[in-house]
């Protein structure tokens, strides 16, 4: 264990659902849970050796996770993701520890999935859209600056090894560089007093969670994670309601959307105060037109007409737009397979027929 040398996030044990939905989920605020799978058979899986012996014939889907690659344009490209059992794994970091192969967002397996229950906390969304997820990864290891775009909550919960994670309002994207749901500030890059430096200026908070602790991260938050040794974790993915699994999974994200959607997490608050603004979007999803760009306009200016309607007076993201070509290319690839089925492409160009013809 790594003592939490910032403790930015309350620490809390046995807090009631009221309490939890209350304080931290409407609030839209991160708390670790001490004791989320207290005597839960999960909890007693805390150390390399320990996973090594449970799991180690398991199979992981290994890549390079969350990093940072469309956009570097670095010229190199990622490693190709490959299957590996857990030991396997585990032999190869021994191997090459500097790797930046993991097993990242994996579906969680059976045997660890059978380890614990779905905790009370994770009933606030559509239980039929909850998921789970597994991480496996080297000391040294991270992932990049980034929101999650399916809009969900998440209890991050640390089997074994220690995480720095900093969690950054979505609020705060103007300082951020946003581009889809990445962030183009390359924290990885940075010196640690850099680090501390920038989430401080960007108004966000840092922890580091040991075996045994859970994380919640409220939706569409923006955070970076530094894996400080080889560890392990199992993210409970909440269920979203309609609206945010609208946004979530058929609109084009950028941290607008981001904005909106971290307002619509409570339907019930949608349907009193945001049911005009969610059909806007709605209605521009519907519209036909003739091109991914034609599109991803028309969704940007029903995302702006939104979040000028639900903005708070003075908010820094509003000034954001996407200036710069490569930014915008990225963008419309990303829109692309969102927004096919509506796309009516231009009559075939019929060629130069009477010219040739003379
Ligand atoms: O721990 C990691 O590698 C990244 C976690 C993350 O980004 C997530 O659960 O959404
Ligand atoms: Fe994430």
């Amino acid at each position: 264990m790594i003592p939490d040398r910032f403790q930015h996030i309350p620490r809390r044990a046995d807090l009631s659902l009221e309490e939890f939905e209350q304080d931290f989920l409407l609030q839209q605020k991160p708390v670790i849970l001490t004791n989320l799978f207290q005597n839960q058979p999960i909890q007693r899986v805390a150390t390399v050796e320990s996973i090594q012996r449970q799991f180690g014939e398991v199979p992981l889907l290994v890549s390079e996770g969350i990093r940072y690659h469309h956009l570097a344009q670095t010229g190199s490209s990622p490693q190709p993701a490959r299957t590996l059992t857990v030991n396997d794994y585990l032999d190869s970091i021994a191997q090459v520890p500097e790797t930046s192969l993991l097993c990242s967002e994996n579906a969680l397996p059976d045997e660890i999935q059978s380890l614990f229950t779905i905790p009370e906390y994770c009933r606030f969304g559509d239980l039929d859209d909850l998921t789970t997820r597994l991480f496996l990864g080297n000391a040294g290891n991270y992932a990049h600056l980034h929101f999650d775009g399916d809009f969900r909550q998440v209890l991050f919960y640390q089997m074994c090894g220690s995480k720095r994670i900093a969690i950054v309002p979505a609020n705060a994207a103007a300082k951020l560089l946003p581009n889809q749901h990445w962030s183009m500030v390359c924290l990885e890059h940075f010196s640690e007093a850099e680090k501390d430096a920038f989430i401080a200026y960007a108004g966000g908070v840092q922890c580091i969670l040991n075996p045994g602790e859970a994380l919640f991260f409220p939706s569409a938050v923006w955070h970076y994670v530094e894996y400080l040794t080889i560890g392990m974790s199992v993210a409970i993915r909440f269920g979203r309601n309609r609206y945010t699994q609208f946004l979530g999974e058929r609109c084009h994200l950028d941290s607008k959307l981001q904005r909106i959607a971290a307002r619509m997490i409570d339907e019930r608050i949608v349907q009193e105060q945001y049911s005009q603004e969610y059909e806007l979007i709605q209605r521009a999803f519907y519209r036909p037109a003739q091109s991914v760009a034609e599109k991803v306009e028309q969704m940007a200016a029903a995302y702006d007409l939104v979040w000028k309607a639900i903005a708070e007076p003075v908010d820094p993201i509003y000034q954001i737009s996407i200036p710069d070509r490569l930014a915008q290319e990225t963008l419309e690839m990303h829109a692309q397979h969102r927004y096919a089925n509506f796309i009516k492409p231009l009559p075939p160009f019929g060629g130069w027929g009477q010219i040739d013809a003379a």
